[in-house]
């Protein structure tokens, strides 16, 4: 079993666990009062069945624990506990006795029942309690299951807690219950300013004899200062972005309102060389919403990362920002605006940024006709894949997008290459069939020496992106997003018919292509993210929350590393959604999943999907000094809490989030 259904199973039982000892103690109550032989036969059954859910929960937590102790820890400290024990007395004293029919007094319903409260607070545990364990909520769930056991124990046996204790000591809880429930929405409230230089905790911790135990560095730089000088050079290439509300008519005539950069969804693609300095001028005229633009998979210069309220102040509408980095790294990325990031992307404040290699030959092929060599040249495309309005859209470079299948024209023989983006919330389902290729690249990183493919699928991270390369067939190819025939691109070069979608296996991209050695460690630091789903408060409201650590924004503690640290990030989901997980300004080499090394050589990734159930490992070199967020790419959960930031010593920002900043990183 894996662990994904090991934690479903036990969501499963955690409730059967519960109904079956309440419903068995109500039973044994009913049989002690009425003295029916028959509701003390269905009293024994339910104690039985009972028994039974609870030692197959401590089986699946065993289960569990062999994962990994993140997936046991609450069940092992807290759940389990409060049901196994009062269930072992049940089994030992209250099972005999409604057996031989005898089912009277407290000694027989009592075990049975609190058995019952004990697995209500399983089911409170799962609800609000992740990993670390909080002591708080383990001490309240603890103190309720008593504070019910308590009473309970007293009227069965015929000794009911006096008028005046019940009504002082609900008067109590409930006291206490508003007062705590009260100071907890106020705490969780956002400041009206948070200032993200106060690095609250560190999550990292030091490997010891590595560095991280030495003297803090004095010196404070600001993120304003980790920017490309304005006065150096003229930058090689420059272009301007202006965000403003369009109607984009799609392919197919259907009109969608949307956030556009130029007017266009996707915005134009920026696509320069390797090397050369880029000037983007950001202008906002939007009627009344705060954008950025930020680099996504790139590693800009800190005070270029485009994050409202830790890199910048989100540029108001009439106001206008200047982004001017050095295009070091070839590959393909995409920019979007980093203010609500969430509904900005979604209505289509977003568009590719493509790097060309200076050696045209890191990519198969040149710009023109023939390259030196008399080569043909390459076909170089991009793929953007996002759902416009209710429509799923494909636009291919900067034409139309199409509402279905997308069309291209290829010679035969032409080298391709498709960068192939998924700038939604969700994982895309890729396909490419009719001719054998390659996954090129991830995430803008070559892989060494990629396998060919037939008709193999895969699966491409929300904010992830492949690179496909084939040469163009004399028939049809056609990439199909997420098994559709009527949704993708048609590439076509001769005649004839579109192939169906692919329909092979599910490329596992860990273990694909020719492993090259990697240098991993000796570590500095070890960083861990156990991501979940519990109600927690996020910004005074109650809600099922996507946690990590047990936290959410802005109370998730912030790793603090040095310059030049190596830093392994174990990366663990409890919950049943997938997260791809995205750290600014660094790719991140993925070291295993699973336990199990990776053998695709190198893989560097800026947007890992972390399945339910999934522990990843990635090794993270700190070599761009800064403010990086974190944060699942999902952006509904970056919104419900699952945002975070990684710092480096002695960085420190001006800029502000929280509610009066007008900042909204997240
Ligand atoms: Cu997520």
């Amino acid at each position: 079993m894996t662990t994904a259904q090991l934690l479903a199973l036990d969501t499963i039982v955690l409730a059967l666990v519960a109904g079956c000892w309440l419903g068995g103690g109500v039973a044994a109550v009913l049989a002690g009062r009425d003295r029916s032989p028959r509701t003390a036969r269905i009293a024994a059954g339910l104690v039985v069945a009972a028994l039974v859910c609870t030692a197959l929960r401590v089986a699946l937590t065993v289960g569990l624990a062999g994962a990994g102790w993140w997936f046991a820890a609450d069940k092992l400290l807290l759940a389990l506990p409060l049901v196994v024990v009062p269930g072992l007395v049940a089994a030992v004293i209250s099972l005999p006795r409604l057996v031989r029919l005898a089912p009277g007094g407290a000694a027989v319903a009592g075990p049975i029942l609190i058995a019952g409260y004990g697995g209500l607070g399983g089911v409170a545990a799962a609800l609000t309690v992740s990993y670390p364990v909080s002591p708080v909520a383990a001490g309240v769930i603890t103190g309720l299951v008593a504070g019910a056991s308590v009473p309970t124990w007293r009227m069965l046996s015929g000794h009911p807690p006096s008028r005046r204790w019940s009504a002082a000591g609900g008067t109590a809880v409930l006291c206490f219950a508003v007062v705590w429930a009260g100071g907890a929405v106020w705490s969780s409230r956002l400041p009206d300013r948070l200032n993200l230089s106060a690095h609250h905790g560190s999550g990292a911790v030091a490997v010891p004899g590595h560095s991280g135990t030495g003297a803090l560095p004095g010196r404070q730089v600001s993120v304003t200062d980790l920017r490309e000088s304005a006065a150096a050079e003229r930058p090689a290439r420059s272009f301007t972005l202006t965000a403003r509300p369009a109607d984009i008519t799609l392919a197919s005539g259907r009109v969608v309102r949307a956030w556009t950069f130029d007017g266009r969804v996707p915005g134009p693609t920026i696509r320069v060389r390797q090397g050369e300095l880029v000037e983007v001028r950001l202008r906002n005229q939007m009627p009344d919403l705060a954008v950025t633009l930020h680099w996504h998979g790139y590693h800009v210069p800190a005070g270029d990362d485009g994050v409202a309220g830790v890199t910048q102040d989100a540029v108001r509408p009439g106001g206008e920002f200047v982004y001017r980095f050095r295009a070091t790294d070839p590959g393909s990325y995409w920019y979007h605006s980093h203010d609500m990031a969430n509904p900005a992307v979604r209505m289509g404040l977003f568009g590719m940024f493509v790097v060309d290699p200076v050696d045209p030959a890191d990519t198969g092929g040149a710009a023109g006709d023939k390259d030196a060599t008399g080569r043909a040249a390459l076909s170089d495309h991009t793929v953007v894949l996002h759902t416009l309005g209710v429509a799923g859209t494909v636009a291919v470079d900067d034409q139309v997008p199409a509402d279905g299948l997308a069309r291209l024209r290829v010679a035969p023989g032409t080298p391709v290459r498709l960068r192939v983006a998924a700038t939604d919330n969700v994982p895309r389902t890729l396909g490419l069939s009719g001719v054998p290729y390659r996954l090129t690249a991830v995430d803008g990183r070559d892989l060494t020496r990629p396998g060919r493919l037939d008709d193999r699928r895969l699966r491409l991270a929300a904010g992830g992106r492949y690179d496909l390369t084939f040469t163009m067939p004399s028939r049809p190819v056609l990439l199909s997003v997420d098994g559709r025939d009527d949704l993708g691109l048609l590439v076509t070069g001769g005649e004839g018919a579109a192939p169906p979608p692919a329909r092979g296996p599910v490329l596992d991209i860990t273990s694909y292509g020719q492993a090259a050695p990697s240098s991993t460690g000796p570590f500095d630091r070890e960083i861990t993210w156990v991501l979940d789903r519990r109600f927690a408060l996020l910004d005074g409201v109650p809600m099922l929350a996507h946690t990590v650590n047990g936290r959410v924004w802005p109370d998730i503690e912030t790793p603090v590393v040095r310059e030049g640290e190596l830093i392994r990030i174990t990366v663990v989901n409890r919950g049943r959604d997938t997260h791809p997980m995205h750290p600014h300004g660094h790719h991140v080499l993925v070291l295993s999943r699973d336990g199990r090394p990776v053998t695709t050589g190198p893989l560097w990734m800026d947007t890992f999907d972390v399945g339910p159930g999934e522990v990843w490992e990635v090794a993270l070199r700190a070599d761009n000094p800064g403010i990086w967020m974190s944060h699942c790419h999902d952006l509904g959960h970056a919104s419900l809490g699952m945002t975070f930031h990684l710092a480096y010593e002695g960085i420190t920002t001006p800029f502000d989030a929280g509610r009066a900043s007008g900042n909204h990183p997240e």
